[in-house]
């Protein structure tokens, strides 16, 4: 069984940030459940196009709200109980309109330092391999 705590996570090589985020990976490759499991902090009055073209997300709220608009498409309200799933991959913008407190699960999993790309993703697990230097942690 693998017990953790977030407050084991923060300031540690676990805990990653972007311009509008900041990602408390929880669970990594590494620790061999076939997902990677994420606190994610999304800060207030920001928005992040994101595209996660190697990757399935789910993302459910648990404080905070915003909104959720598939580009070319349609938007979606978030508030705490809302969960959402890039079941097909699609291009997002995320709206912080205060701070959203964000569960993301992510497969496959995340080796642990990926930050998204020029253009919003994550390169695939395998660029982030052991031997490359990926973080695992
Ligand atoms: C909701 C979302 O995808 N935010 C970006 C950060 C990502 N969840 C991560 O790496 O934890």
């Amino acid at each position: 069984m693998i017990v953790r705590r977030l407050a084991e996570i923060e300031g540690s090589p676990r805990e990653v940030s972007g311009p509008t985020w900041i990602s408390r990976r929880l669970m990594l490759r590494s620790d061999g459940m076939g997902f990677s499991l994420h606190d994610t902090v999304i800060h207030a009055g920001t928005t992040t196009e994101m595209e996660y073209r190697n990757h399935l997300e789910a993302v459910y709220c648990i404080a905070g709200r915003g909104s959720v608009t598939v580009v070319g498409g349609e938007t979606f309200p978030i508030e705490p109980g809302t969960v959402y799933a890039l079941d097909k991959h699609d291009r997002h913008v995320l709206v912080a309109d205060e701070a959203l407190r964000l569960v993301c699960v992510f497969c496959p999993p995340l080796t642990g330092q990926e930050t998204h790309d020029a253009d919003g993703s994550y390169p695939p697990s395998e660029a982030h391999g052991k031997p490359q230097g990926g973080n695992d942690a």
